[in-house]
């Protein structure tokens, strides 16, 4: 299982890089001024979910490289010689030690931060949590789910987390993060997440235009099993609460998760 893992790491890596909006994970750690809301700004910015803008400028020099030589398998090979980012190491060596060749900061001498695989029936084996609410969405619909899973963090703290630690930084394989602080600030802001924090209890609510099942314009699925028997208006108790959650299912089946060999 870690073997695979560390394989799929790998996978990920070279398709992120040959991405050619592969600058987004690495470009908000160090754009953050800039970019406060979310990595997805990085791009969106200067080249809009419209197709508007210059997207040239959310490229970094390796994106560059990539998009010059023709964006396909044949341009990865044709680029991996080059320096894209100038910091003295060919691409290819860069993807082959798990680095960044559109970043100059990062190189293969930098030695990776201590990490830890887990596999779902080691997720499975922590202290579970389950909660049903609304995954409230902007670019697809929203939905009524019940997910199963570790709190984030009982996750952190099975994982060692170090007593100093003060956030951490989610990274989905395309690149996307988002930031978590551990504790809620004194004054937090919209769209901030934090770990160690039980967010508000939510309520039941059903329309029948917003049904997709009744409407074909709607927005909201409520197929999910476990709307069964709940009543507009009612409130939803999750025991324990909501929580920052690490999900493997979802309404009872499994997330969907990288094949085998990626
Ligand atoms: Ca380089
Ligand atoms: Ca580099």
């Amino acid at each position: 299982m870690q073997a695979r893992s560390i394989q799929a790491t790998s996978c990920r890596s070279i398709l992120r890089l040959r991405a050619p909006n592969s600058t987004r994970a690495r470009c908000v750690t160090r754009v953050v001024a800039t970019c406060k809301a979310a990595s997805c700004q990085w791009c969106h910015y200067s080249f809009g979910y419209n197709k508007s803008g210059d997207i040239l400028s959310t490229l970094n020099p390796y994106g560059k490289a990539y998009l010059a030589a023709g964006r396909s398998a044949d341009a990865v090979r044709a680029i991996e010689g080059l320096d894209s980012d100038g910091d003295g190491f060919k691409n290819a060596d860069e993807i082959a030690a798990l680095r960044f060749p559109g970043d100059a900061t990062d190189d293969p001498t930098k030695v990776a931060a201590p990490y830890r695989v887990y596999t779902i029936g080691q997720l499975k084996s922590l202290k579970q949590h389950t909660q049903f609410l609304l995954m409230n969405a902007t670019k697809s619909d929203d939905s009524y789910t019940q997910y199963a899973g570790v709190t984030m963090e009982n996750l952190l703290k099975s994982a060692g987390m170090q007593a100093a630690a003060t956030n951490v930084k989610v990274y989905s394989p395309d690149g996307f993060s988002t930031f978590h602080p551990l504790d809620a600030p004194a004054t937090p802001t919209v769209g901030m997440y934090p770990v160690r924090w039980t967010y508000p209890a939510g309520t039941f609510w059903y329309n029948q235009i917003a049904d997709l099942a009744l409407n074909p314009v709607g927005w909201t699925d409520y197929s999910s099993p476990f709307c069964a028997g709940r009543t507009p208006g009612s409130p939803i108790t999750v025991k324990c609460g909501l929580k920052l959650l690490v999900a493997y299912s979802r309404d009872g089946t499994g997330l969907d998760v990288l094949p085998r060999g990626y």
